[in-house]
């Protein structure tokens, strides 16, 4: 067990419901510290680069355009493993086989519409904090 830091989106589909909140208490309940946030705007460019890794994907094109609809939370998140931890909170990727009372689950609408994101791994972690956040940015947030 070690503290980790992992990156979370709360997707356009949440901001809309109105579950940000709902969204950042789980997180919270499960142990994650909210470490960085800000509420952004997509562009289209943005967000192929932030799903570059799935562009040979069917869903990619309609990804992106969920991804731009409207305003989303990015955040990092800070906690015991917490990359792992994150992804247990947020539930299985379809709402539909996602686990009782994860975000997706309680949050989610489809396998597209899935509330959240969260990072996979901690060199995809690593990637899409600085995607988003400077270094200089998190060292003046750091308690
Ligand atoms: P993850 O978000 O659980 O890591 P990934 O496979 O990395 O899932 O997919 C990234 C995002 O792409 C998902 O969160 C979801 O919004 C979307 N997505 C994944 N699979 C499908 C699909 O089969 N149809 C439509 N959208 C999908
Ligand atoms: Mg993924």
């Amino acid at each position: 067990m070690a503290i980790e830091r992992t990156f979370s989106i709360i997707k356009p589909d949440a901001v809309a419901r109105n579950a940000i909140g709902g969204v950042v208490a789980r997180l919270e309940e499960g142990g994650l510290r909210v470490v960085a946030s800000r509420m952004v705007r997509l562009t289209e460019a943005q967000a192929r680069a932030f799903y570059a890794v799935h562009k040979e994907r069917p869903f990619y094109n309609d990804l992106v355009t969920f991804m731009t609809e409207g305003p989303v939370v990015v955040q990092v998140l800070e906690g015991e493993d917490a990359i792992l931890r994150n992804r247990q909170i947020m539930g299985a990727t379809n709402p539909e086989k996602a686990d009782a009372g994860t975000i997706r689950k309680l949050f989610g609408t489809n396998i597209e519409r899935n509330a959240v994101h969260g990072s996979d791994a901690p060199e995809t972690a690593a990637q899409e904090i600085a995607f988003f956040f400077s270094g200089a940015e998190l060292a003046t947030l750091a308690r």
